[in-house]
């Protein structure tokens, strides 16, 4: 143990468990896997708003086996950003900055 600071209570093992074999996708609070997270072995939501999480994420693990699209409002409307599976995106910032703390739903693409 590091006895670092954790921003949330599941902060480290979280990501850690985003990283097993079970196909999974993991939302983060904060940039760079720190914070709150969402867990879900769901590869589409129609609204966050019915999880807690909704324009919250600020990075991503997508481990789900196929490529998943976010949208900043829900039932998949207005600008979406691709993100591939394995494709652990480490942050919404620069050209996607825009795309921080606002995304309220997702599903393949
Ligand atoms: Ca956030």
């Amino acid at each position: 143990m590091t006895g670092a600071a954790a921003v949330g209570s599941s902060t480290a093992s979280a990501a850690d468990a985003c990283d097993e074999g079970t196909r999974r996708l993991c939302l983060y609070e904060n940039t760079y896997f720190q914070g709150g997270v969402m867990k879900t072995s769901s590869t589409s939501i129609t609204n966050l708003a019915n999880t807690g999480f909704n324009d919250r994420a600020s990075s991503i693990r997508n481990n789900t086996g196929q490529s998943i699209c976010f949208y900043v409002d829900s039932n998949y409307r207005n600008k979406w950003i691709k993100v591939d599976s394995g494709n652990h995106r480490l942050a919404f910032r620069g050209a996607d900055w825009d795309m921080n703390d606002r995304i309220s739903s997702f599903r393949p693409c």
